[in-house]
């Protein structure tokens, strides 16, 4: 288990960069935004399937490699979007290697909340479709706020469980 005690699912969302379209993300750390929803320590981790290929001319993750071991970084308006203070961002960039995370279909990356990660704009002709679970500690609901609704422990089932249920 990557957090090292019980996890609940916290969200799942599904990533569309659309073809010829753009979709950039802003370096950040997730825990820059969910610290906020009031969960008191980073025991947060996220599994991103790719759904479609994934690779740098459709717009992949990119991520600082060690990133997730410098604590939360300062959060502000980047754009439309919250981005790790870009100050700080520029002299890591210089700092720590930056992986391009390429994934075939159905290959899943597991990362820590305070993994700095990006995307460049999606300028080819193919889609980048990726499903991102996001998991939290038991031992870290929200002090303050309701998080993402309540958490539920998670069920083990065997593997053709969804064979079953279909
Ligand atoms: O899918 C992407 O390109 C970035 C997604 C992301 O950074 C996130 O969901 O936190």
């Amino acid at each position: 288990m990557l957090l090292r005690e019980e996890p609940y699912h916290w969200h799942s969302k599904v990533m569309l960069k659309e073809a010829e379209k753009g979709g950039a993300w802003e370096w950040h750390q997730d825990y820059g935004y969910w610290y906020h929803d009031g969960c008191p320590y980073p025991r947060m981790v996220s599994a991103m399937l790719a759904l479609d290929e994934a690779t740098r001319e459709n717009g992949c993750l990119k991520v600082m490699v060690g990133s997730h071991l410098l604590g939360r970084l300062e959060h502000g308006r980047e754009g439309s979007q919250m981005g790790a203070d870009p100050q700080r961002v520029k002299a890591l960039e210089d700092k720590l290697p930056i992986l391009y995370v390429e994934a075939k279909p159905g290959s899943v990356l597991f990362f820590h909340c305070n993994l700095l990660h990006a995307s460049e704009p999606n300028f080819s002709e193919r889609p980048r479709i990726a499903y991102i679970c996001c998991y939290n500690a038991l031992s870290n609901i929200p002090v303050i706020g309701e998080g993402h609704g309540k958490p539920v422990r998670i069920q083990s089932v065997s593997d053709d469980a969804i064979l079953r249920f279909a």
